[in-house]
């Protein structure tokens, strides 16, 4: 673990969302601060360096959303509090209650409501997604983790290049579209890292998720392009699980991207064997792509003790994904994504990067 910098960013631990709205009932979340202490600890345990996030302006955070979409996430917490809904309902966490689907506006243009609680839904889509007093500093500093990430991967940090550089991203990004948030998502950092790779001399990007669950966001952010290929293994969306609306095998992409996206929903209890034989299939499809740097949306939720989901990947199965992965021989950024069951949850990064990097 030595050779794989592991960036950190403080703020990771200021966002607290309080609870997840599920079904109607506030329940205690599983994405919790404490994922990343015991994360972080197991890689130093195994000897691996911490590089603080260096802050990074809104370039490349604007090229995957939308401008507008990142002020409402930097003032929609201190605007909930300035209108008074601690005193008035008891409710200090941004929850939105309307949701301006489709559904609602039937062709009519999307406005901006004046009142908070209106305006709270504004690009939510789901209730489970709470934001509190230092989320904002938190999903920002898991940006500035990615593109320090980056940056080490460039040369452009202190030190030579290296080909692999992690990110200990919280929140999580993958399920942030280009103007949304939700499934406990709020910036989609493994976006920002792949649109920095380009920027810093990829022509060509590969993002490949290994989070039980379909990065909906990610695919969202590059669907029309052909210059970054997103590919996804992930519980079927179709039987049950989030995000339930996308992720299904024929989304290949839209226009200059189609073919560029693909999906491998797998079925419920499907373990090392289905998991790594579709993973296998991506990496062929990556290696056919053939980019000059790749994104790993590093979840760890596939795993059998996971509570989020039902595959049932082992410690060596995520072992032997890293390796996969690292044999396409290029320099990659691993995005820290999902991964819920605190007591595993180091092992199985440790295991991954390890295979990545060796
Ligand atoms: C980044 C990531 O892994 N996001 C996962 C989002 C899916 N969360 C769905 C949670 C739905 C139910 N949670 C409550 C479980 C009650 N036992
Ligand atoms: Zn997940």
């Amino acid at each position: 673990m030595r050779n794989v910098p592991v960036v950190w960013s403080e703020a990771s631990l200021l966002h607290d969302p309080g609870a997840e709205v599920w079904v109607g009932v506030p329940m205690q979340g599983t994405e919790v601060a404490e994922r990343v202490t015991v994360i972080r600890d197991a890689l130093v345990a195994a000897g691996a360096e911490l590089v603080p996030a260096t802050g990074h302006d809104e370039t490349v955070l604007h090229a995957v959303h939308d401008p507008d979409f990142v002020m409402h996430m930097a003032t929609i917490h201190d605007a909930w509090m300035g209108a008074g809904f601690k005193e008035l309902v008891g409710q200090d966490r941004v929850v939105p209650y309307v949701f301006p689907t489709e559904a609602l506006l039937g062709g009519l243009p999307l406005r901006t409501p004046t009142a908070i609680h209106g305006r709270a839904g504004r690009y939510g889509y789901d209730t489970m997604t709470l934001i509190g007093p230092g989320s904002w500093a938190a999903m920002r500093g898991a940006v500035d983790a990615a593109l320090t990430a980056v940056d080490l991967v460039r040369g452009a940090a202190a030190g030579p290049a290296v080909r692999v550089a992690y990110a200990l991203c919280r929140p999580p990004g993958h399920h942030a579209t280009p103007s949304g948030y939700g499934g406990s998502c709020y910036l989609n950092n493994a976006a920002v890292a792949a649109e920095g790779l380009r920027r810093t001399g990829a022509a060509k990007v590969a993002i490949v998720d290994i989070d039980a669950h379909h990065g909906n966001g990610t695919q969202a952010i590059f669907y029309d392009r052909s210059d970054v290929y997103y590919g996804s293994l992930h519980v079927d969306p179709g039987a049950g699980w989030f995000p339930h609306y996308v992720g299904y095998a024929e989304e290949r992409g839209r226009g200059a991207g189609t073919g560029s996206n693909r999906n491998l929903p797998l079925a419920e209890g499907t373990g090392d064997d289905g998991w790594l034989a579709a993973l296998t299939e991506i990496v062929t499809e990556v290696s056919e792509f053939e980019p000059q740097a790749l994104v790993v949306s590093l979840g760890v939720d596939a795993a059998l003790d996971d509570p989020e989901s039902p595959l049932r990947v082992s410690r060596d199965g995520y072992h032997r994904a890293g390796v996969l992965l690292g044999e396409l021989g290029i320099p990659t950024v691993a995005v820290q994504e999902g991964g819920y069951h605190l007591p595993t949850l180091g092992g199985l990064v440790v295991a991954t990067l390890t295979g990545l990097a060796s």
